[in-house]
């Protein structure tokens, strides 16, 4: 009895934290995906894990309120991909508008995704003062970002190695308000 008990409480608390695990990522290993927040907020964070095994990112996201109460909601998905495989990422929303989702498609030859992203604009609201992260992640390492209190997320560029099978993330931040 005594040992049963602990043994228990270890199942489940694997069994939670597996299904909680499961259940955050946008998307399972080298397989696509297509995130969006809820209309009216934005992107606050994104984490990411690669696997060498894999040769894969997962990604996480969390959405919130955009600062000054905006709610960017007029909306618009880029045409294509923004990027070929293995070929790098620039993309930068239109002026005044934010990052609210992205999607992406993956590539077993190519151990590379393609990412298309979704802006959106609140009439009245502006970026200004933006600035560029450094890189986010090391070859084959977690990466994390949290969008800081003010700031809305604009942008997001990287670049693909062909010897790690991975890419470093960049990401674009702005001011956002009314003037
Ligand atoms: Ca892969
Ligand atoms: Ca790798």
């Amino acid at each position: 009895m005594s040992l049963v008990f602990p043994a228990l409480v270890a199942a489940l608390c694997l069994t939670l934290h597996t299904s909680d695990v499961h259940a955050s990522y946008a998307n399972r290993w080298d397989k696509e995906f297509r995130f969006e927040c809820p209309e009216g907020e934005v992107l606050r964070n994104v984490l990411s894990v690669h696997s060498n095994l894999m040769e894969d990112r997962r990604f996480m996201f969390s959405c919130g309120a955009a600062p000054f109460g905006g709610r960017p909601s007029t909306c618009k998905w880029t045409h294509d991909y923004v990027n070929d495989f293995d070929e790098p990422i620039n993309f930068m929303c239109e002026p005044d508008a934010v990052l609210t989702g992205v999607d992406s498609i993956n590539s077993n030859d190519h151990q590379d995704r393609r990412m298309k992203f979704k802006c959106c604009k609140a009439t009245g609201y502006k970026t200004a003062s933006c600035g560029l992260t450094p890189y986010l992640n090391a070859w084959d390492s977690m990466m994390t970002y949290n969008v800081p209190p003010g700031k809305v997320l604009t942008g997001w560029f990287s670049v693909h190695s062909d010897g790690a099978q991975d890419r470093r993330h960049k990401m674009l931040f702005c001011n956002y308000n009314t003037q």
